[in-house]
């Protein structure tokens, strides 16, 4: 069997590479596990760069992956990352085409990028290889490295939303977009609506390709493990001995305008304006570590939310007790698993979002004698495979407010019934058959 070549924008830092956090980290390592594998990608470290730079390729070896990865210039970070991967198909993608900053000159950085990415690759590659790319910030890899003469077989995997052809053409050259994405012999998507939108816009375009899907899910046994055994930990036991045997509410996101955490806000806020009883006797806890924090809308949202958030415990505190607790530094993965078992009401309420792997981890986290209740966004990817969820209009705060009302007055039976219906799939569509069920399409697309 040849390698598997995983492509991705970041690769794991050294220190992170056995344990990383981090959706595709996290999904990957178990497709990892077998065989000899290269993970190709950008090193996460800018340099200054000049006219006629060309980056090394550093590689590393842990167990049977080999990490290779090139620095980016400052120029090309701006260019290719944050502006028109991170400003122009983030917002398009999560169908927030009013966020999106369009600027010609950007669109030639990615290009540029993706070009270099594909010249970098291309001689570490060895017969038999089987190359799979992920997600938006290499649309046009696979054609580029077909444009070097590589015949492998090429997958792509696109991690977030794609939307609707009528509003992907608001991006100038969409079609010629679309049109690199012939050179895939696999095109994963996430959920049916994804690949509905993709494949319109290849039919429409004229474009010889068909996007198939294939959720993206956890690692369920490790993940209930980590629930269990953090119970322990001093940290987590200091988080119990805060709540005093209140409910306890837990929302667990980047802190990105797709998530909704403004609109989670708001319907928090309205929860406790009409439902005067639960003032005091409830706790919220938000992780919002900061991301991206270098582009212009992040920095906005994180004013709007410090604001948001001031007024609500202004409003609705009191000396000994504070409506939400609110941070925006990431919580370590082992403690993040027992506070989701600690909490009798998870927020996964995002206004659009490819799948979300916390819905699924904090069911996975959940102690089946007394589970707590899941309030979930008809717009998170999620949604099609966990309907037994409170499912909410993420747009609706009087919607979001009943739904934590009714999840902090559920009986045990409904909530035990409830999460018996969730929890078989979250076992069912996980990291490994995700990896397993791509890798094997891309095996026989194209033998290699
Ligand atoms: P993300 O947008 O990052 O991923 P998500 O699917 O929720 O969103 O995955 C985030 C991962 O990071 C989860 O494993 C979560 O536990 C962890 N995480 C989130 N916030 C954290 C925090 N505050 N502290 C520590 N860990 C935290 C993208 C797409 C998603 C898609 C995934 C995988 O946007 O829609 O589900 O890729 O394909």
């Amino acid at each position: 069997m040849g390698r598997l070549v995983v492509v991705s924008n970041r690769v794991p830092a050294a220190q992170g590479r056995l344990q990383s956090a981090g959706g595709l980290a996290v999904a990957l390592r178990a497709a990892l596990k077998e065989g000899s594998c290269l993970w190709f990608g950008w090193s996460g470290r800018q340099v200054a760069g000049h006219d006629g730079y060309d980056p090394e390729v550093s590689l590393d070896e842990v167990g049977n992956v080999t990490y290779a990865t090139i620095d980016l210039t400052h120029a090309e970070y701006d260019g290719f990352y944050q502006k028109y991967s991170n400003g122009i198909l983030w917002p398009l993608c999560h169908y927030r085409a009013g966020l999106m900053n369009y600027d010609r000159k950007d669109q030639k950085i990615y290009q540029d990028v993706n070009a270099l990415f594909a010249r970098k690759l291309l001689p570490l590659l060895q017969p038999g290889d089987r190359i799979w790319i992920h997600d938006y910030h290499l649309f046009p890899l696979g054609q580029a490295l077909r444009d070097l003469g590589v015949t492998a077989p090429i997958g792509f995997f696109l991690h977030i939303p794609f939307p609707p052809w009528s509003l992907m053409r608001a991006l100038p050259h969409a079609d010629g977009l679309l049109r690199t994405m012939q050179a895939y012999d696999v095109i994963g998507v996430q959920t049916e609506d994804d690949a509905r939108n993709m494949n319109d816009g290849f039919s429409i375009v004229g474009v010889e390709a068909k996007a198939r899907v294939f959720p993206i899910g956890i690692d369920p046994e490790n993940f209930a493990k980590q629930a269990e055994e953090g119970l322990t930990h001093p940290d987590v036991k200091k988080l119990k001995e805060s709540l005093s045997g209140k409910p306890f509410i837990i929302g667990v996101d980047r802190l990105d305008y797709s998530k909704g955490l403004l609109a989670r806000f708001k319907g928090y806020e309205t929860f406790l304006a009409r439902y005067p009883e639960h003032r005091g006797k409830v706790d919220y806890l938000q992780v919002a570590p900061v991301s991206r924090g270098n582009v212009p809308e992040y920095r906005a949202l994180r004013r709007d939310l410090d604001e948001a958030a001031g007024r609500i415990n202004g409003t609705y505190g009191t000396y000994d007790w504070t409506p939400i607790r609110y941070l925006t530094h990431p919580v370590p993965r082992a403690l993040l698993a027992s506070f989701y078992r600690l909490a009798d009401v998870a927020l996964v309420t995002p206004l659009r979002d490819g799948m979300n792997l916390v819905a699924k981890e904090y069911v996975a986290a959940q102690d089946k004698a007394d589970p707590g209740v899941l309030i979930l966004s008809h717009f998170a990817g999620a949604a099609p495979e966990m309907e037994s969820a409170l499912m909410v209009n993420p747009h609706d705060a009087d919607e979001i407010a009943d739904a934590l009302h009714k999840a902090l007055t559920m009986p045990a039976g409904e909530r035990r019934a409830r999460w018996d219906l969730l929890e078989p799939d979250v076992w069912r569509v996980t990291a490994v058959t995700w990896a397993y069920n791509f890798i094997t399409a891309l095996s026989e697309a194209r033998p290699a």
